[in-house]
């Protein structure tokens, strides 16, 4: 290492696995069965190693992120881990195609093993690296309660609550609200007062269908009621949020600070959840933070809830940590929640290493 502790990238090793899920999440989009994971260490010449996964929501672009990120290791190679200007040098050489999908995915991913890097080599866990304290952050488990009907959910939401949480979150968007209503009251009476019910549509509904289901919804108690209608149709979330008494919840699919901005602007969402991926890793979520405290608006994580803590406890309106346990079974230590709460742990960078002989069982040649 040089005296100024500069790091060098040599080497990008890039590995796909499926990862069997515990619990399968069947959603308004299909079921998901397996976590299709692209798997990044970041090499340096000091022999510091930063590390990332990425979740790619379907097997069939696994290959391809991989592959890109492969195509893209001569490119790094010699550079300097300083995440801000590997960004800039790779957001140019893809200016003229665009950021999102795939390459935003391959950009994200690169930036998140850089700053994994960067708090190793200081030491300090990317929270504390970042400016944050350690802090215990409030968490919902997010595992499972997909698509499965008033019989079956009261039970599965028991047993995500059993697993130490004090709230959780319900698929929502069965043909008809006849269904959504019966999910939600037959799940709030399994796990009582106490517990907070999230929703999800996963963008199942059009405008006029969602303004009818959220007015229906008004007094169901849930916390909030997310993604109801396509994730871009900005001006009608404005409409449906408008006649809403449960709070609007978005942000997943925003793709970088800029469309985050435009959702704010038009008064979209009660509330925001980036996803630490689409919104263009570590750099992308800092911006997204600032960009949440100057509109006042409460942020919750999506996803890579190993990476994300680190990103809440940096993030002024901190709301909820989304708990997935998805990459857990190939890490070396998983994440543990506690009284419903996550904490960060006093170790150097995410604290993302792999159970190298998981791994080897879930790879995908
Ligand atoms: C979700 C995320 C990833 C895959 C399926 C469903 C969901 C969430 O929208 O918010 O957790
Ligand atoms: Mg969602």
């Amino acid at each position: 290492m040089s005296a100024s502790g500069q790091l060098t990238i040599s080497r990008l090793n890039v590995r796909a696995v499926h990862v069997p899920m515990r619990l399968p999440l069947q959603t308004s989009s299909g079921t998901i069965r397996i976590a299709p994971l692209a798997l990044i260490d970041l090499h340096t010449d000091e022999g510091v190693t930063g590390r990332t996964y990425l979740f790619c929501y379907t097997p069939l672009i696994l290959k391809p992120v991989c592959q890109l990120l492969k195509n893209l290791e001569p490119v790094l190679r010699g550079m300097s881990v300083a995440p801000l200007e590997i960004n800039h040098a790779l957001h140019s050489r893809f200016r003229l195609l665009g950021a999102k999908g795939v390459v935003g995915m391959a950009l994200a991913g690169i930036d998140m093993a850089a700053w994994d890097a960067l708090a190793i080599v200081e030491g300090q866990p990317l929270a504390r690296a970042l400016g944050a304290g350690l802090l215990d952050l409030s968490a919902y488990n997010s595992c499972g309660l997909g698509l499965i009907g008033a019989d079956l959910a009261p039970a599965e939401a028991e047993a995500l609550v059993a697993a130490g949480f004090s709230a959780i979150k319900v698929r929502l968007g069965y043909p008809d609200l006849e269904t959504d209503l019966k999910v939600v009251r037959a799940v709030k009476s399994a796990i009582g007062d106490g517990i907070h019910l999230m929703s999800d549509y996963n963008q199942a509904l059009s405008v006029p269908e969602a303004m009818h289901r959220v007015r229906a919804l008004a007094d169901e108690g849930l916390y909030w009621i997310e993604e109801p209608c396509l994730a871009h149709d900005y001006q009608g979330y404005a409409r449906v949020r408008a006649l809403s008494r449960c709070p609007i919840q978005m942000g997943e699919n925003w793709w970088g600070p800029s469309e985050m901005a435009t959702s704010i602007g038009f008064g979209a969402s009660d509330l925001g959840m980036p996803d630490a991926m689409k919104m263009g890793g570590v750099s992308g979520w800092m911006q997204s933070a600032a960009l949440a405290e100057s509109a006042g608006m409460p942020i919750s994580t999506h996803l890579f809830p190993e990476v994300s803590a680190h990103l809440l406890a940096a993030t002024p309106t901190r709301h909820w940590l989304e708990f997935v346990d998805w990459a857990s079974p190939i890490l070396a230590q998983p994440m543990q929640i506690q009284n419903g709460k996550a904490s960060i742990l006093d170790a150097p960078g995410t604290g993302i290493e792999w159970d190298e002989s998981a791994v080897s069982r879930y790879l995908v040649h």
